[in-house]
């Protein structure tokens, strides 16, 4: 009993350390012909429409820790590139929802695996800090106001630095800036001014002057 209430606790924390459920996670790979690839990027994002691709030679398939297979997709692998032609190496994304029980990832280049990745802890470590792939999105590691290069826009009193503008949080913030910016502006513009009416004025008499 105590095992299974134990169980229960571990789902339930590592299905919470998701901040947003239905988040997408979006994967950049550099794909070369020979089969060599890269993981360039993993992002959690808002979800919107998930990116693969029907119909192609390379798909990705995603297990959970017992090895059951939560996603197999195609992903589009184009070697080309517009007005240049057939390429040795390109770049390939695919965007699909997270999942809290991926463990591993697999890149199939038909039938053959040319990638594998670990990716249980790739959106969230559970270290109670903000750091490597981890965002707002991903991660409960990243509260709101978090420095993880997303703009979460939540109101509840925390300013959220990644934000530019749309965080009211910010709101005093803005307004120093725009003041910082504001006066120096201004003192400029009022320099310029000076110095323009120092020539209209001054300059053509002392020429008169020295005509005389
Ligand atoms: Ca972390
Ligand atoms: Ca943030
Ligand atoms: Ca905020």
């Amino acid at each position: 009993m105590k095992i299974s209430i134990l169980s229960l606790l571990f789902i339930v924390s590592i299905i919470s350390s998701f901040s947003v459920y239905g988040a997408d996670c979006e994967f950049t790979f550099s794909i070369v012909k020979n089969d060599s690839v890269k993981l360039l990027n993993a992002l959690a994002l808002p979800h919107a429409e998930s990116v693969l691709s029907e119909g192609s030679a390379y798909r990705v398939v995603f297990t959970d820790q017992s090895g059951k297979i939560l996603l197999n997709e195609s992903i589009l692998v184009v070697f080309a590139i517009a007005d240049i032609g057939s390429t040795e190496k390109t770049v390939s994304y695919f965007t699909t929802e997270c999942n809290p029980n991926w463990n591993d990832m697999d890149m199939y280049h038909d039938a053959s695996i040319i990638y594998h990745q670990d990716i249980s802890h790739l959106f969230c470590d559970y270290n109670g800090v903000c750091d490597g792939k981890e965002n707002y999105y991903s991660c409960k590691d990243c509260p709101s106001g978090s420095n993880d290069g997303i703009c979460d826009l939540e109101q509840d009193g925390k300013c959220d630095l990644d934000c530019t503008l749309g965080d009211r949080d910010c709101r005093t913030l803005y307004n120093l800036r725009v003041t910082r910016i504001f006066s120096v502006k201004s003192l400029i513009v009022f320099a310029v001014l000076l110095v323009l009416l120092f020539i209209v004025t001054m300059i053509p008499p002392y020429f008169l002057k020295r005509r005389r």
